[in-house]
C-alpha cells in the first residue's frame, strides 16, 4: 500500500486491486463538431486533459495496472436513447443527428471514437454507456469485480457530469475513489473546481482529489507488485 498525497487525506492506494477508469474521452466532446460543441460548448477547453492523461495510461500500462475505458454513445436505431435525453440539448444538432463527425453519440461513428492518444489497447475492457454515469445499463461492475478491483481512479471528462456521475454511482457500491483533478475536465473551469470540492467534502463523502503526479510516481515504484499479482 502506498499513500497517495491527496485530499481530504492521503489515499491508501492498493495498485493490486485498483483499475484506472478513463470515461468518454471521445472525439464527440474533444474536437469540433460533435456533441460538446453542438451544444454550444468550447470544446478546446477539454484538450489540456489529454496529456496528463496519457502520461498516466503510459505508466499504468507499464506497470501492470487494470485499464477500463468508457464510451457514452446510444444504438444506431435509437432505442437505447431516452426521448427525454434527445430533446433535453435542444442544439443545432441533436443525438443521432448527421454531423461533420458522422451521427452524434452514436457506435461506430467517428466522433464516438476515443482520442487517438488515449486509444485503448487490446486487453483494456471498453464499455459502451447510455447514460452518464458508467454503471448505469452497463457490464462495468461486473467487470471490475471479476477483476477484484475495489479502489477505482477515475479521470475523463466532463468533472461534474459524466466523472461526478460515475464517481457517485462507484461509492454507493462500495468502491474507493480518486478522482485527479489535472486528468479531469469541463467545459466550465468553475464547474470543475466545485465539482472536485463536492467529491471530498465532508472527509470524502464521494472520495479523494488528486494529482496525477503522485500517481504516476508510485506506479513506477510499484511494477514488481502489481505484476506479481497478475502471475499468481
Ligand atoms: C456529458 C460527459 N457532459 N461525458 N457527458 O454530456 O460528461
Amino acid at each position: 500500500m502506498v499513500e497517495l498525497s491527496a485530499a481530504p487525506y492521503p489515499f491508501p492506494f492498493e495498485a493490486d486491486r485498483a483499475a484506472l477508469v478513463i470515461i468518454d474521452m471521445q472525439r464527440d466532446f474533444l474536437e469540433p463538431g460533435g456533441f460538446g460543441a453542438a451544444l454550444g460548448n468550447d470544446v478546446s477547453r477539454l484538450g489540456g486533459v489529454v496529456a496528463p492523461l496519457r502520461r498516466l495510461l503510459l505508466a499504468a500500462r507499464a506497470a501492470g495496472l487494470f485499464v477500463i475505458h468508457t464510451r457514452e454513445g446510444h444504438r444506431p436505431d435509437l432505442s437505447d436513447l431516452p426521448a427525454a435525453k434527445r430533446r433535453r440539448g435542444r442544439g443545432p444538432l441533436a443525438i443521432g443527428d448527421a454531423g461533420p463527425m458522422g451521427r452524434i453519440l452514436v457506435h461506430g461513428e467517428p466522433g464516438h471514437d476515443i482520442v487517438p492518444e488515449l486509444a485503448p489497447e487490446p486487453g483494456e475492457p471498453v464499455v459502451d454507456k447510455p447514460g452518464k454515469g458508467a454503471f448505469f445499463a452497463t457490464d462495468l461492475d461486473l467487470i471490475l469485480r471479476n477483476q477484484g478491483v475495489e479502489q477505482l481512479i477515475i479521470c475523463g471528462v466532463t468533472t461534474e457530469v459524466c466523472v461526478n456521475t460515475t464517481a457517485r454511482e462507484a461509492n454507493d457500491r462500495g468502491y474507493d475513489c480518486l478522482v485527479l483533478s489535472d486528468c479531469t475536465g469541463s467545459y466550465f473551469p468553475e464547474f470543475h473546481d466545485q465539482a472536485l470540492r463536492m467529491i471530498q467534502a465532508q472527509n470524502g463523502v464521494v472520495g479523494w482529489v488528486g494529482h496525477s503526479d503522485a500517481l504516476v510516481a508510485a506506479l513506477a515504484a510499484s511494477v514488481v507488485h502489481i505484476q506479481r499479482r497478475a502471475a499468481s
